[in-house]
């Protein structure tokens, strides 16, 4: 056994040919009735629709494998009710400058080592300066010289500055809408839903692809999540990437001692996004540490193609290697494999 994931071979994938409606074009006009009505479909024919639309264009046995590094940690002026490293909370975090890009790209080297095709960089800032995204820039520069695909989470940002990503050769640019617009004021009141639109417009007039999805498990109702949902459809194109978090309920934070969210209701809402995005590549995000082997599992089969490797994430922890090998040995599935998407047949 070698001490990395296992490495990713191509399967050949069987295009269903009989399923009605699950290898159609994308549509931006989703609503948000047809989204929640699509949520509450029947488990099993959710499933089955999901897992069609699925394999008409990714090969079910290939998980792709980020890995993520907080290049700026804590004392973010957000006052998001999720997160950790809001200076609005008190939690146990200890806050950290911008890392330089040495430190940067030694821990690439390992997460590419690790596995990993994607080396996501995340930094708890409102909105960069322009000198902050210069150093990022560079980093973003020498990550990409490595051969890994670059992803940066930065908060706010300007065309300018996107364009000054974009000229570094940065792939994606994480962004999340987080809930609903409806439910949206209940988890943060520094900034609106369409400061979130705004800057994914800036990134979209870039080459830079769109990484953004939400969290479930915040109390928000099934028709937030399809309020979500609704919303990330009608981005024309569909963000390239959706990644789907379960609250990490974190001790300090006023989200931090909800209820445990119901996991089957996570696959639907998975399932859902794969059905309503069919070119995206759907990400089981955060939550994964909390999460056992078969809820794991039926998350990958309602569609999501996409997880974090390591022990951590930004700030909270992570299934880590170990676990991580056996779970993908279990399910016959090659971790690590860059670009998932195979030709429509
Ligand atoms: N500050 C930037 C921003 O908000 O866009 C980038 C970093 S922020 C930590 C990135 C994303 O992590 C958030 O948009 C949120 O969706 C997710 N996140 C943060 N805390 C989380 C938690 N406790 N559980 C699940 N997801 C979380
Ligand atoms: C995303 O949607 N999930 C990742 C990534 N984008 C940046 C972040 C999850 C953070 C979980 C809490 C933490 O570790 O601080
Ligand atoms: Fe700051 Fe991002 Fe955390 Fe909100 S999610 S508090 S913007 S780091």
């Amino acid at each position: 056994m070698t001490d990395t994931l296992p490495s990713a071979t191509s399967h050949p994938t069987t295009p269903p040919e009989t399923a009605a409606g699950t290898g159609a074009d994308p549509r931006f006009d989703w609503s948000v009735e047809e989204a929640e009505a699509l949520i509450a479909q029947p488990f099993h024919d959710l499933l089955a629709d999901a897992q069609q639309v699925h394999r008409r264009r990714f090969d079910p046995h290939v998980v792709e494998a980020a890995i993520l590094l907080s290049i700026k940690t804590g004392a973010c002026p957000e006052d998001c009710a999720y997160c950790p490293q809001s200076a609005t909370w008190n939690t146990d975090l200890g806050p950290e400058p911008l890392m330089d890009t040495d430190s940067i790209v030694e821990s690439a080297r390992a997460a590419k080592a690790n596995g990993a095709t994607r080396f996501c960089m995340g930094a708890a800032w409102r909105s960069p300066t322009d000198r902050q995204v210069d150093r990022v820039a560079d980093a973003v520069r020498a990550v990409g010289d490595l051969g890994l695909e670059t992803c940066v989470t930065l908060g706010m940002v300007t065309t300018d500055q996107a364009d000054t990503l974009a000229d570094a050769g940065l792939d994606f640019y994480n962004h999340n809408l987080d809930t609903s617009p409806e439910f949206y004021g209940e988890v943060i009141t520094t900034r609106t839903y369409q400061d979130r639109l705004d800057t994914l417009a800036n990134l979209r007039t870039t080459p830079i692809k769109l990484c953004t999805g939400g969290i479930v498990g915040m109390g928000e109702s099934r028709r937030d999540r399809a309020g979500l949902l609704a919303q990330l459809a009608s981005l024309d194109p569909h963000p390239e990437s959706v990644p789907i978090n379960l609250l990490v309920k974190v001790p300090g934070t006023p989200l931090g001692d909800l209820d445990d969210f119901d996991g089957l209701e996570l696959v639907r809402t998975i399932a859902a996004a794969r059905i309503m995005m069919p070119t995206s590549v759907v990400r089981l995000s955060a939550g994964r540490n909390e999460m056992t082997d078969e809820l794991q599992a039926l998350c990958l089969h309602a569609g999501a193609s996409s997880v974090f490797l390591g022990d951590k994430l930004l700030t909270t922890g992570n299934p880590g290697e170990d676990r991580d090998r056996e779970l993908f040995e279990k399910l016959d599935t090659d971790a690590g494999c860059q670009g998932t998407s195979v030709d429509v047949k």
